[in-house]
Parts: structure tokens; C-alpha cells; sequence
């Protein structure tokens, strides 16, 4: 199936792993309000929320998680522009379909997703089926690189964490091709610091982790200028991000990543950025 929708053995390599992929660190998170993200948290931690008995702990901590990482996904919606019932959106690398479900929720309009992980797909549009908005919120087995929709066809694109799988230059001509020219792409993102210089030890143990190429800062803006999207607003969020690590760290749904994650932002080669740009 993934033969079809991927362009190289790498990105079959990269549709294997999520097709695998079943983390308890995203299922336990996305059964607290069947909302499945894949990607990370912002935000000071509620030390109330965790507060209570030793025995379920575990459970508050798992629910705390989830409220950062939805946290993450609602701000980054806050930056998609006016949007209105009747635009559609693309969500692109859409993973279990928790950004594309509450954009719809938000906005009332068309999202669709896309992966090039069948499991992904199939998994998210049976979450649009359940919460019976699957007339408005679709998802499809298609390449980010090469998605096949029609120029001019989205109001707002966005990644959330998942722009390190591709090649910025290809991903965004694809995305100044699909978006109407005033329309918005929006990214939450990792990318390593071009001030501390290469790839430190830890982001690359994050590469070989998710099987990812972390890009550096620079390219990001490099790219979008050469692909007619200029930056309107860029938000460090790498002070933000540490806490849902911290408290990541400490649980037992834990995959091990936690402490090079902290060592990366911690020791500064490493940031977690959001980029907004206007398709001009
Ligand atoms: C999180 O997904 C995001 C990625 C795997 C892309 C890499 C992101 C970077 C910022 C480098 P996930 O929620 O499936 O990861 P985990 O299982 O660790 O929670
Ligand atoms: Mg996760």
C-alpha cells in the first residue's frame, strides 16, 4: 500500500515506522478525549492538577500531558488567520487526526489530512466517523511532497512537527502552488540552532530516534523566501516546551527520548519554533 503513495525507500522506511507505531505515550494521551496528537506540549504545568493520591498520579499526570499537548495544537490554530465555514484547510502530516478534528471543531470548515501512513489514515477517519464530522474532515493516503490537490485550493496550511521528514524546498513550492495567494501556512517545528553550528550528539540521536533529518533554522526562512511565503510572526517556544518534558520525563509512559530532548534545548542546539508566513 505504501508503495503507491511513497517517493523514495526512505519514506517508505519513515510510513513503516508509523504504521507500527502504537506509543502508549500518544494512545493513553489521546483516550483522555479521543484526541490524538503527535506532537509535543507548551506551557507551565498545573502542579494543582497532579496534586492527590500516589495510586492514580499516573492517570492526572497522563491528563496533564495531554492538556499541554492540546494546548500546542490550539495555539498554533490561534495563528491560521481568519477562517471561516467556508475555507478549507490542510493538515499535513496529519498523524491520528487531533489538530485536523479541533480545527473543525474551531472553524466549522473542511480540514483535510494527509499521511503517508495507512494506519494513520484509517485510524483518523474512523475518529471523524465516531465524532460524526467525517462529511467535513477527511483524511487521505497522500505525500505531502506531491498531494495532488488543485492550485489555489487552501485558505491555511499547516505542519505540526512534521516538516523534518521532507525537503523544505520541494514542500514548500508544493504549498505556494495549493494556497490561495493571501492564505497562511502555519509550522510547529524542531529545527537545530545554526548559533550552536551542526547537528549536536542529541539531535541526532533524535533524528536516528524518529527516523527524521532535523533541519536547521536558517533553512526554514531560506526556503519560504524562495517560495513566495514571508514570515509574518516567529515564536521561540523552547522555554515553553521544557516543562511538558520535565513532567514527561517523571511518567511512566516515557519512551526514553525524554532526557535528550532536555539536553538539546537545555544546552541550546536545539529550538522549538513556530514560523507563520503569508503565501504573497
Ligand atoms: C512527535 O510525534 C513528533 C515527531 C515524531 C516528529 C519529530 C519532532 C521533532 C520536534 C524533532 P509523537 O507524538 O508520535 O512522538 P512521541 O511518541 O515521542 O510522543
Ligand atoms: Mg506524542
Amino acid at each position: 500500500m505504501t508503495a503507491s503513495v511513497t517517493l523514495s525507500p526512505y519514506q517508505t522506511s519513515v510510513a513503516d515506522y508509523w504504521n507500527a507505531e502504537a506509543n502508549p505515550v500518544n494512545l493513553r494521551l489521546g483516550e483522555v478525549d479521543n484526541i490524538f496528537h503527535h506532537h509535543y506540549g507548551i506551557g507551565p504545568v498545573d502542579h494543582a492538577a497532579l496534586a492527590g493520591p500516589e495510586e492514580t498520579r499516573e492517570e492526572r499526570l497522563i491528563r496533564e500531558l495531554h492538556r499541554l499537548e492540546g494546548d500546542q495544537a490550539q495555539f498554533l490554530l490561534d495563528h491560521l488567520g481568519d477562517i471561516g465555514p467556508a475555507d478549507r484547510l490542510l493538515d499535513s502530516g496529519s498523524g491520528r487526526g487531533g489538530s485536523s478534528i479541533l480545527a473543525n471543531a474551531r472553524f466549522g470548515c473542511q480540514v483535510d489530512g494527509i499521511s503517508i501512513s495507512q494506519k494513520q489514515v484509517d485510524f483518523a477517519n474512523g475518529q471523524a466517523a465516531d465524532r460524526g464530522v467525517d462529511s467535513k474532515v477527511r483524511f487521505h493516503l497522500k505525500n505531502m511532497l506531491r498531494s495532488g490537490f488543485p492550485d489555489g485550493t487552501f485558505k491555511a496550511i499547516w505542519n505540526n512537527e512534521s516538516t523534518m521528514y521532507v525537503d523544505l524546498s520541494v514542500l514548500f513550492a508544493e504549498y505556494a502552488r495549493m494556497l490561495q495567494i493571501g492564505g497562511r501556512y502555519v509550522c510547529i517545528t524542531g529545527c537545530y540552532n545554526d548559533v550552536y553550528g551542526l547537528p549536536s550528539r542529541a539531535v541526532s540521536q533524535i533524528n536516528a530516534h524518529y527516523i527524521c533529518d532535523i533541519h536547521p533554522r536558517s533553512t526554514y526562512f531560506a526556503q519560504l523566501a524562495a517560495n513566495r511565503l514571508v514570515p509574518t510572526t516567529v515564536v521561540d517556544l523552547t522555554a515553553a516546551t521544557i516543562p511538558y518534558w520535565e513532567l514527561r520525563a517523571t511518567s511512566a509512559v516515557a519512551t526514553g527520548i525524554e532526557e535528550v530532548f532536555l539536553e538539546a534545548y537545555k544546552g541550546g542546539s536545539f529550538q522549538y519554533l513556530m514560523i507563520v508566513a503569508d503565501r504573497v
